[in-house]
């Protein structure tokens, strides 16, 4: 049993029953469950704090705005940034990307120039460049991957040419759980004085994030997928090209001043932060921050390695069972995606959930590697903190049942 188990009494939704049976959440890669405490410091800002932040003298104004404001520099430190005006508090991963490709790369990207990514790529990181090439006549590139499900980086510097001016790179993928090789594909891209954007929806809540030691000039990540609420999310960047970028939303809270014909922009982070923010989300994504913190990120990777051996064991004992991932545990996380046999990964999902096992099934927004991989769709366990060799052991069981039901035996 992990040395992790006792936190299950943290999460009240881990107490539900499906369809008759304990429930095994094995959908974290979508989304985390929350803890008790992340629940209560929101109920708690409602209750006691609620009011609009950076307006107003009031009393109620002033604590809003305190607690806002500490929850952006929890997240700051969690990453190891240098100060938390480096955060932009944005919707989540997705929105933070669309941010950097429109505050930034739609000013600087003219026609000819490249945007690489690679096919291990969230449509996050895909969809966003895709729509700013189409803008600016640049063109698109990708680092294919290697039989190991890994990114290749032999082609490295044949891809990331000298007329590359971003390159986007997964810190993790969703489907196959693999590690981005973040560190490679920055020297790359700094050969050729290229930035680098890094989706770390994935990584930053499975792994230590140092930003410093990246090096990396951009990290998204979202609140949702580390036990935080949904509806927030952040983008890091460096200060200087913090600076530099264009606002992308205009309206309120994000100026110093309004002419009839023209404005100026409020200092970094705000300009970019239009509008009432998430002011209760930010609020439990600073608990959250404390909850990963006090178990610490080497032990939540630790449990994940662990728990991702586990079941990749028992997944091996199923016949027809394909693991499209990596087996080097140092080269992953804990998403495994697989097929059983020819079943549809959705009847694969509805016959699990039968037996109270969360898993998501499809194309896990990542058409292009689905492609790749010449599947349609397939079936995703994922981990997190809270997921137990019973989860697995209940997940195995239900495959079996599934064999059984579509005549695999
Ligand atoms: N990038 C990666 C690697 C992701 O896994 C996700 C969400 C995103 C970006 C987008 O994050 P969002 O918070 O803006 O939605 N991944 C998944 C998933 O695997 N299943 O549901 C959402």
């Amino acid at each position: 049993m992990s040395s992790l188990a006792h936190l299950i009494d943290d999460f009240p939704i881990l107490g539900r029953e499906i369809n008759g049976h304990r429930l095994a959440y094995l959908d974290s890669a979508a989304t985390t469950q929350k803890p008790t405490s992340v629940i209560k410091a929101i109920s708690d800002y409602y209750e006691n704090t609620n009011a609009n932040v950076h307006r107003g003298a009031h009393t109620l104004a002033h604590e809003a705005t305190v607690a806002y404001e500490a929850g952006r520099a929890k997240v700051a430190d969690f990453i190891g940034a240098a100060s938390p005006n480096e955060i932009v508090f944005t919707r989540g991963t997705s929105a933070a990307i669309n941010l950097i490709a429109y505050g930034w790369g739609l000013r600087r990207l003219t026609p000819g120039d490249r945007i690489v990514i690679t096919l291990q790529e969230h449509h996050s990181n895909i969809v966003p460049w895709q729509l700013i090439a189409d803008l600016t006549g640049a063109e698109l590139a990708y680092l294919e991957l290697n039989d190991d499900y890994t990114v290749d980086t032999s082609m490295l510097e044949k891809v990331i040419d000298d007329r590359t001016k971003i390159v986007g790179i997964s810190g993790m993928s969703n489907v196959t759980g693999a590690i981005g090789p973040v560190a490679d594909v920055t020297a790359a891209a700094r050969a050729v004085g290229a930035i680098v954007v890094m989706d770390g929806a994935q990584s930053v809540p499975h792994t230590s994030t140092a930003i410093t030691e990246l090096d990396v000039d951009f990290l998204a990540f979202s609140a949702h997928k580390m036990l935080g609420p949904t509806g927030i999310g952040a983008l890091w960047g460096k200060p200087e090209l913090l600076e530099e970028m264009s606002p992308v939303e205009g309206g309120g809270e994000m100026i110093t001043d309004v002419g009839l014909y023209e404005s100026r922009w409020a200092p970094v982070p705000h300009k970019f932060e239009a509008g009432t923010p998430a002011i209760a989300q930010a609020v439990g994504w600073g608990a959250a921050v404390d909850y990963l913190s006090k178990i610490g990120m080497d032990e939540v990777r630790r449990h994940e390695v662990e728990i991702t051996k586990y079941a990749l064991e028992r997944m091996a004992e199923i016949p027809d069972l394909t693991v499209y991932g990596p087996t080097d545990l140092d080269k992953r996380g804990g998403a495994v995606s697989f097929e059983l046999g020819d079943i549809h990964a959705h009847d694969l999902a509805t016959i699990l959930d039968e037996e109270g096992v969360a898993v998501r099934a499809g194309h896990h927004c990542a058409k292009p590697l689905m492609r790749y991989l010449e599947v349609p769709a397939t079936a995703r366990a994922s981990f997190y903190i809270y997921t137990i060799e019973e989860d697995i052991d209940q997940m195995v069981k239900a495959l079996w049942n599934a064999r059984k039901l579509f005549g695999l035996d």
